[in-house]
């Protein structure tokens, strides 16, 4: 083998390597189709609310099911309040600011102090990470009197 082919070898196996260790330490991710949403259908952007806040979910181009249920083109819906969206290739955060909606609701009542809010809606597949492409809302600014 001369040296030149010697080196091509390497190279591909190194990158044969290096995708091997980037698909163990990524799950496999769940397709969403085409033209899927999810939106905040209320309250409105701008709006201003009291508290507690009856936010409503919207989606189209895919349906709910609850977490553990594995059914293509479904997902649960997650609430992301103030905060940026979490990383979108692994499971989503549980915790106050990444509210998870696992029985498949579709709307819920949020206790928020006074003040600006902002509101953004995630898709979570059966084990509560993203789709791919992942389906994410426009967030929603309100204030709470
Ligand atoms: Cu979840």
């Amino acid at each position: 083998m001369s040296f030149r082919l010697r080196a091509a070898f390497a190279a591909s196996i190194l990158t044969l390597a290096a995708g091997m260790a980037s698909a163990e330490s990524t799950p496999a991710r769940t397709p969403s189709p085409a033209g899927a949403r999810v939106y905040v259908i209320s309250p409105a952007d701008g709006e201003t609310v009291s508290s507690p806040v009856l936010v409503r979910f919207g989606l189209s181009g895919m349906g709910v099911a609850p977490a553990g249920i594995v059914f293509p083109n479904t997902g649960h819906h997650h609430l992301v309040i103030d905060s940026e969206l979490p990383p979108l290739d692994r499971p989503l955060p549980a915790d106050s600011k990444h509210i998870h909606f696992g029985t498949g609701a579709t709307e819920a009542k949020i206790e928020l102090p006074p003040g600006r809010h902002t509101l953004r809606l995630v898709l979570g597949d059966h084990a509560h990470a993203p789709h791919d492409p992942p389906v994410v809302s426009d967030p929603v600014t309100i204030t709470v009197e």
